[in-house]
């Protein structure tokens, strides 16, 4: 099985997970082809696949079916004598096995993180049909493929540690499907469609990121196993991030090259992207991704981090771990400010972080528009804006932060996200272009291109 499962789990020797595997297997690969990326089955991606956990098993280039894709079952290396990090267990040693009082909320957990895997593959799944270039198309299949690996890690905890219960929870994750009335993904942002590639990147810089916090706050889990193969997923989450942020990068310095040739900023006659429309959808995903974090005191939180399940960010930087007799002062637009006992407020704290990495990439898109001496900038909306979940949902402001009248935020709403309008004018400039050494018109080349290879002359993908 290890030769085609790749491992480090020494699945050889489980019977047990083997056999586990060995029925879910076939389910998973049925799910790919029904709701995988569509149309590609015969075409050649040239993909990295993970072999092992060291830099060398990570450098593995070469041209797959993607149905053929080699998902694997890999944790980070064992930490000798970890200990819990945080919370009512701080210093003792971390747990090899699910302690009985704590199966519910880690199964909870596990089964949350690992429903946003495959509805991210379900999301993106036509978008394959108008891919700007070869190295984009190939990016998008290779963040598919990692997510349905990243699926496979967390099925294996549950079939590894959490016995019927855990199989049972694993066949659940292939029958939800993205959007779907009747049978929907857990949390709202995994639901909502991806229809173009501007979703798409947006989807990448920002929900991909929420995965980056999450999975770190995982990745301090007392839960040994749990921490660890977070901290593997992590290491392929920088990739996908890169796809999102580069990808905006390049249609921002797309735009503003047009912007400043054509002296016009209604781009969509030029078959580009008018930066206000970039904008409308960073609105969108942004805040979407805000309300992935749950609610801003929830006691769910304050659970999870008393009892060793969920961490800070690098929790190890944090001034001390018990996080008792503190308050986390919320600020509404209104000018109040809540104050919250901060282990109810872990998720605001966690989201906290996440806000200040997306500035980070904001400065580096505005760059781009400073260097060409245009004065337009892309902004991040206030954390209030547009928000369904916890204390600020509900509330009706500008992108700014100032609290609206609900009937007005209505009226003005096509001003800051996107409208059906803007979607049929995004899809027709997205004609697929398939030809190495070619690219769309509204977005800029790469940098530079995947495993040593150029960004454009290569062809990252090959139509049987
Ligand atoms: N949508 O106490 P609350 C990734 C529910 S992304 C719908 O405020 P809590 C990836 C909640 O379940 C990372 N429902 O928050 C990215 C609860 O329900 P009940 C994904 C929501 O419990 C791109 C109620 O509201 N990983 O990997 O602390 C591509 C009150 O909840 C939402 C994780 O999320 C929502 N947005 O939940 C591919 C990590 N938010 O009990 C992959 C695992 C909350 O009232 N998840 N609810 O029925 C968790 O740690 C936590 O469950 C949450 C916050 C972060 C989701
Ligand atoms: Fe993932
Ligand atoms: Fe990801």
């Amino acid at each position: 099985m290890s030769n085609e499962i790749p491992n480090n789990v020494d699945l050889d020797h489980d019977q047990q997970l083997r056999r586990a595997l060995a029925l879910w297997h076939p389910h998973y690969l049925d799910w790919w082809r029904e709701v995988g990326p569509e149309g590609f089955d015969a075409s050649k991606v040239y993909l990295r696949t993970a072999i092992s956990v060291s830099p060398e098993g990570w450098a593995n280039y070469g041209y797959v079916q993607m149905q053929d894709y080699r998902w694997g079952i890999f944790l980070a290396p064992e930490v000798p004598d970890r200990k819990i990090g945080f919370g009512d267990h701080y210093g003792e040693p971390v747990w090899q096995q699910v302690p009985g009082d704590q199966r519910k909320d880690l199964r909870r957990i596990i089964v949350t993180q690992a429903d946003t895997e495959p509805a991210s593959v379900e999301q993106n799944r036509l978008l394959g049909q108008t891919a700007p270039s070869l190295y984009d198309l190939r990016n998008i299949f290779q963040l598919n493929c990692e997510e349905g690996r990243h699926l496979w890690a967390m099925v294996y905890l549950l079939h590894k540690y959490f016995g019927r219960d855990g199989r049972e929870e694993a066949d659940e994750l292939l029958h939800r499907r993205s959007g779907n009335p009747d049978h929907p993904r857990i949390l709202n942002a995994f639901n909502a469609p991806v229809r173009n590639w501007l979703d798409y990147f947006c989807f990448s810089m920002f929900s991909d990121r929420d995965g980056k916090y999450q999975l770190a706050a995982l990745a301090e889990s007392a839960l040994d196993p749990l921490s660890r193969t977070t901290r593997f997923m992590l290491t392929e989450e920088a990739f996908h991030m890169f796809v999102g942020e580069s990808g905006i990068q390049r249609i921002a310095s797309r735009a503003a090259d047009l912007m400043l040739q054509s002296g016009r900023e209604d781009l969509f006659e030029l078959g580009a992207i008018p930066l206000g429309i970039l904008q409308k959808y960073i609105n969108y995903w942004y805040t979407e991704a805000l309300d992935l974090f749950g609610g801003e005191d929830s006691s769910n939180a304050a659970t999870y981090f008393a009892a060793g399940l969920k961490g800070r960010f690098q929790e190890d930087d944090e001034p001390e771990h018990l996080a008792l007799d503190q308050v986390y002062e919320l600020r509404k637009p209104d000018g109040s400010v809540e104050s919250i006992p901060l282990r109810r407020a872990m998720n605001a704290v966690l989201r906290d972080a996440y806000v200040e990495d997306c500035h980070r990439g904001l400065r580096r898109w505005n760059r781009e528009l400073e260097h060409r001496k245009l004065d337009a900038r892309l902004y991040l909306p206030a954390v209030c804006f547009n928000r369904k979940v916890g204390a600020l949902a509900g509330i009706t402001s500008d992108p700014e932060g100032h609290i609206l009248p609900a009937e007005e935020f209505a009226r003005r709403r096509a001003e800051w996200l996107p409208t059906e309008e803007d979607r049929l004018r995004v899809a027709a400039v997205m004609k697929p272009v398939y030809a190495p050494g070619k690219i769309a018109n509204w977005i800029a080349p790469p940098a530079k291109g995947i495993g040593g290879k150029p960004g454009l002359e290569f062809d990252y993908v090959q139509f049987n």
